[in-house]
């Protein structure tokens, strides 16, 4: 396969052909090497959790060897992938509780609690007192009642009752309000067991349960605690791309997820002693630049450049520029360890529960977590030496980003009335269509960027509102969308016009893959600003990750589909198609039930045209494509105004 038909972007295509030609194989290339892949685990029939298997499903045998049928097997497959996913994003929120709770405690010195304004607002929601106490005895209480969402032994999920009250109602009735994450996690892998649930529908409404204490829970509390701890976005400047780094300078790499790390590097690479040893080295200076998600992180709070996302790891390093990549947990390929014995690049794990046999492992703790990112920017700068021959390509964006709830609020509002009431009038007014979130990763089975950014393009021309997070957010960056300046160009005259009266792009980078849950407040806070129906599913609204790779994305992914949206994923990624019954049941039932549904489309035009499409019929339903005929009052018509 060619570099163009790996990649969209021109930087990941020029570092594709320097390994190809180099000998240096990357994830395409171990893809290739993998085809054909197992039809089974596409269509989702296969299973292998007992010993009486691996069972797989053909017309010859229809069950397994426990009699399960396609139904169950592939039911099963896809709750374990949400619970999966689930977790993923909820040990990351159980981490986050635990520094946020040590800071409080006096015993993560090297951490802060920035925005003090959230962590009030955050107390008074959780029912922690806050007249007369100190900053430090009211982050307590926030933070051992955050940690115990995860594991209380009774009780519901505290962030879901930010959910629309209508839409609580419906989980209720359903029984499938989020208890403890833990709970939902663990329940989940007991009924996949051998032998336990083994009826499609019970197994799936389960998933909708699991993939709710995600998106309501543990993403929604990583996402506030990091705010509280590091700083609530607001909208600044940034860059994107493999040009972000400098050949003049150390460059270092955060990767993975957790702020808790790259927050740190980011501190001590701005040292004064450190940037001076660099000197010394015969650097010009300390560069930190992100890879996926921890990247999103950074740029949204301080503005410090992306170098790329999942796809452009092994990139990154095959520049020869990397002195020093430190990696936490998740999307991190083991790949990075072969090629990083081709050049310089120190790798490094961080995080206990993510090692990579044969590299080495520098934990990072809370308590000294400030000195164990000293040391990892001097093992950079000592590296410094070591760097061979630098191909770095010129390709870099420019970016505005830092687009969380609040600041959105505060775009549209202004600082003394923040509020949605903008946005809502200028949907109802169909200058605005409606809101597309576009989400998720990029997989070599698709050309890398390709169809987040065409379904961006596609969405905003014709005045759609889209909302980025994850790597979808890094590929619309490096295409310029994430610059008003070039994606206004693009934007649908209603959009443009409001966009520029803002002062926003038309694409808004929301964050990471845990920020997600910025665009489920944003959804409850516009339904709660009123004009658009009494609940998220009567929004004109949806999602879409047609480059997913992670069983994170399959979470989110339902997570929204049971908080009432449309969400469409690539086909080809979503492993249900052995079961019609399951099809059936989550492209079309399930909206009986929960209001939201999923769709499948792999090519991003069909896509846009399916979200317009879904869009439209919302604001049908709300009444708000009606053309209001102008009326005259008369006399009678003014008696009967009603003032308040
Ligand atoms: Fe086969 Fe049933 Fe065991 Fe799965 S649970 S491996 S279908 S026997
Ligand atoms: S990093 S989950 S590849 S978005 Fe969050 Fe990117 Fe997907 Fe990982």
């Amino acid at each position: 396969m060619e570099p163009h038909e790996r990649s969209v972007d021109k930087a990941a295509q020029k570092m594709i052909a320097n390994m190809a030609e180099a000998g240096q194989k990357n994830a395409w290339d171990r893809l290739e090497a993998q085809l054909p892949q197992c039809g089974f685990g596409k269509l989702g029939i296969c299973c292998r959790i007992c010993t009486m298997g691996p069972c797989r499903i053909t017309k010859k045998a229809p069950v397994g060897v426990c009699g399960a049928d396609a139904d169950t097997i592939v039911a099963r497959n896809f709750l374990r992938a949400v619970a999966a996913g689930a977790s993923a994003h909820s040990d990351h929120g159980r981490g986050v509780a635990e520094v946020f709770l040590a800071t409080a405690q006096g015993e993560a010195p090297d951490y802060d609690l920035k925005d003090t304004v959230k962590l009030n607002k955050l107390a008074q929601e959780l029912g922690v007192e806050t007249k007369g106490r100190s900053t430090s005895e009211i982050a307590i209480d926030v933070g051992e009642i955050a940690l115990a969402e995860f594991g209380k032994p009774k009780g519901n999920q505290l962030m879901a009752l930010r959910a629309p009250q209508p839409r609580q109602e419906i989980w209720q009735k359903l029984d499938i309000t989020p208890r403890a994450v833990d709970r939902e996690v663990v329940e989940a892998l007991h009924r996949t067991h051998m032998g336990v649930d083994q009826d499609y529908r019970n197994i799936l409404m389960h998933a909708s349960r699991t993939a709710l204490a995600d998106g309501w829970g543990g993403s929604m509390l990583a996402t506030e605690l990091q705010d509280v701890l590091f700083g609530t976005p607001y909208p600044g400047r940034g860059e994107v791309n493999l040009g972000v780094l400098n050949k003049d300078e150390v460059n270092i790499i955060v990767h993975g997820h957790e702020p808790i790390l790259s927050e740190m590097i980011v501190a001590a690479s701005q040292d004064d002693e450190l940037l001076a040893a660099a000197i010394e080295a015969g650097a010009k200076g300390i560069n930190v630049a992100g890879i996926c998600c921890t990247a999103n992180e950074l740029l949204m709070r301080h503005g410090i450049p992306i170098a790329g996302s999942f796809l452009s790891q092994e990139l990154a390093i095959a520049t020869g520029a990397i002195e020093l990549m430190a990696v936490d947990v998740q999307c991190v390929m083991q790949g990075l360890a072969e090629i990083a014995k081709c050049f310089h690049t120190k790798l490094v794990t961080t995080a206990d529960k993510a090692r990579i046999f044969g590299v080495e492992h520098v934990p990072m703790e809370e308590r000294t977590a400030l000195n164990t990112a000293k040391e990892l920017v001097n093992v950079a700068i000592d590296n410094y030496k070591n760097r061979g021959e630098v191909d770095i390509p010129s390709e870099k964006e420019k970016v505005v980003a830092g687009f969380s709830h609040e600041s959105i609020n505060y775009m549209l509002g202004g600082r003394f009335r923040a509020s949605y009431r903008p946005l809502n009038d200028n949907i109802m007014n169909g200058r605005i269509r409606g809101i597309a979130g576009i989400v998720g990763c990029t997989n070599p089975k698709v050309p890398q960027d390709f169809t987040h950014t065409t379904l961006a393009r596609e969405l905003i021309r014709r005045d759609v509102l889209v909302l980025t997070t994850g790597c979808a957010t890094i590929a619309c960056g490096k295409m310029g969308l994430a610059n008003p300046k070039k994606a206004l160009e693009l934007a649908g005259p209603g959009l443009r016009e409001v966009c520029e009266a803002v002062g926003i792009p038309p694409v808004l980078t929301c964050g990471s893959c845990v920020d997600n849950s910025r665009l489920l407040v944003a959804c409850a806070e516009i339904v709660r600003e009123g004009g658009l129906g009494d609940d998220i599913s009567e929004l004109p609204a949806a999602g879409a990750c047609l480059e997913s790779i992670t069983e994170k994305a399959i979470s989110i992914g339902h997570y929204f589909v049971a908080s009432g949206m449309l969400v469409v994923f690539a086909k080809e990624l979503l492993p249900i198609s052995g079961s019609e019954n399951v099809s059936d049941y989550l492209f079309r039932g399930i909206e009986k039930d929960l209001g939201g549904r999923w769709a499948v489309e792999s090519d991003p035009v069909r896509a846009a045209e399916m979200i317009l499409e879904h869009i439209e019929s919302k604001r049908d339903a709300l009444g708000i494509n009606i053309k209001k005929r102008r009326k005259l009052y008369d006399m009678e018509d003014r008696r009967a105004l009603a003032v308040e």
